[in-house]
């Protein structure tokens, strides 16, 4: 029998319908139109240099603060490292094979600044540079338009003082520049940074993340200044290193918060609560200053700023990239800040990582608090994705039905953004492969294809299936 897409059988039903004058409403056949992506929308995968690389010590790589941490007992799960991973760095002809098995437009990937600038400045590993290069010919051979994050936490680790310096800022701008300049004849799209808290605050504060310091708050505040400060620095070198028309953004998870209830005045205290919860990041990179219920919040341990900071902190973005997973509820109030954060209680569902609670209405929300607050020109979704607690069987499948109706639920609410008109350009799913998943190691999957690490063989999971469907239709169900 002919393969119909339900499309085909939706519209079949409903002229059999109209034929025989049924009401055009049949079990099975749903009266709501059909979740249809704009025209031209991207979908793509998202990983990151350090989880998917492996090749630690080869071609010249230098260490990164990554590779220290993950070295050091007790600061990953089982003592789990970035070694090897999935050993994307030898087998990237595989993964690109995949990514076009998937159909996908685009790809979402990390350069590691320290396989490029061993020491952080100075020379040019020039193996390093060519891995870039065949990773970014062998996509484009392929019809796949790359995603380039110049920054997702694998800080060159012979850097003095790391973030704590502002001299990290200024070789971050550095090495943008170069690699910009490099790599700009072919790629036309640039994030600077990934999730300013993740390489701030649990890093250089909370210590779970390399480099594992737990500062005072004064000195964090810095690093987090040093952070942005990096990202403004990057925006300028890469706009005069790059031909008119190249993109840059940045990809931030910004904490997204969702109205309990969707009054006027809980949608109100969302947008307020969007303002001051990312007050120290994304706030202050698209108002171009820090709100001054921050600065008065932080008092003597606010960060000291020199002139100029600003000007490159606020340099206006073409995108705007969001990396969103879970919800943060909210509702308005009588306080003094006009709202506050509802905790969820403990039943509250999660998927296999404790953190990942499930709220698929956040990536609504996460774009549309961002676009009422800043009239931004365009968002990407930057990651989006969950863990699951995967099975391979003997046949060699994963049925991995929950990342599926996580996944499809999150993209109902992406949807209805697209729909309401917030100018959403693109979907980057975390991950295409199972990988090294930080502090967490190997212990949480994220892919839509399982990798057998031993082997590293990689497998297709439903949710792959699932996704090439939703790509191949520019639909979800
Ligand atoms: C993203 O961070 C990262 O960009 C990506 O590299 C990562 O693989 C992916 O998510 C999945 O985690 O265990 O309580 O210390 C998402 C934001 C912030 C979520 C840090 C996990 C650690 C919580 N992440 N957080 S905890």
């Amino acid at each position: 029998m002919k393969n119909i897409t339900r499309r085909d059988f939706g519209k079949s039903v409903a002229a059999a319908a109209a034929a025989a004058a049924l009401p055009k409403f049949a079990i099975g056949q749903s009266m709501a139109a059909p979740r249809q992506f704009p025209q031209g929308f991207l979908w793509g995968c998202a990983t990151a240099a350090y989880q998917i690389e492996g090749a630690a010590a080869e071609d010249g790589r230098g260490p990164s603060v990554w590779d220290i941490f993950s070295h050091t007992p007790g600061k990953t799960y089982n003592g789990d490292t970035g070694d090897v991973a999935d050993d994307s760095y030898h087998l990237y002809k595989r993964d690109v094979q995949l990514l076009h098995d998937l159909g996908v437009q685009t790809y979402r990937m990390s350069i590691s600044w320290s396989r490029v600038f061993p020491e952080g400045k100075g020379m040019p590993n020039p193996k390093g540079i060519d891995y870039y290069d065949r990773v970014v010919d062998e996509l484009l051979a392929n019809h796949i338009t790359p995603y380039i994050t110049l920054f997702h936490w694998d800080l060159p680790a012979a850097l003095p003082g790391g973030w704590q310096s502002r001299d990290t800022s200024k070789a971050f701008a550095d090495y943008a520049a170069y690699m910009t300049r490099h790599l700009g004849d072919r790629v036309r799209h640039f994030m600077t940074t990934n999730e300013f808290t993740c390489f701030t605050d649990l890093g250089y504060r909370e210590g779970r993340f390399a480099p594992g310091l737990k500062l005072a708050d004064g000195p964090a505040n810095q690093v987090r200044h040093n952070g942005i400060l990096a990202h403004g620095l990057a925006v300028q070198a890469i706009r005069a290193n790059t031909p008119a028309g190249t993109q840059v953004g940045l990809a931030e998870n910004a904490t997204v918060f969702v109205p309990v209830i969707e009054t006027p005045e809980n949608i109100e205290a969302a947008r307020r609560a969007t303002r001051l919860g990312n007050a120290p990041f994304l706030t202050a990179v698209l108002e171009g200053k820090y709100m001054d219920a921050y600065l008065r919040h932080e008092g003597a341990n606010a960060p000291q700023v020199e002139p100029g900071d600003f000007k490159a902190i606020g340099s206006p973005l073409d995108f705007v990239g969001l990396n969103i997973y879970t919800p943060t509820y909210v509702r308005a109030s009588r306080s003094a800040w006009g709202f506050e954060v509802e905790q969820p209680p403990a039943s509250y569902p999660h998927m296999a990582s404790p953190w990942l609670t499930i709220g698929p209405e956040c990536i609504y929300w996460g774009v549309r608090n961002v676009c009422d607050v800043w009239k931004v020109p365009a968002v990407y979704i930057t990651e989006n994705g969950c863990s699951s607690d995967d099975v391979l069987t003997p046949e060699g499948r994963v049925e991995d039905t929950d990342r599926v109706m996580y996944l499809r639920n999150h993209l109902a609410n992406l949807h209805r953004a697209a729909a309401e008109g917030y100018p959403v350009k693109g979907y980057f799913l975390w991950s295409l492969l199972d990988n090294f998943e930080w502090a967490d190691g190997y212990s949480k999957r994220f892919g839509i294809h399982y990798v057998d690490f031993p082997t590293e063989r990689r497998y297709p999971k439903l949710s792959a299936e699932w996704y090439r469907d939703v790509i191949a239709q520019n639909m979800v169900e």
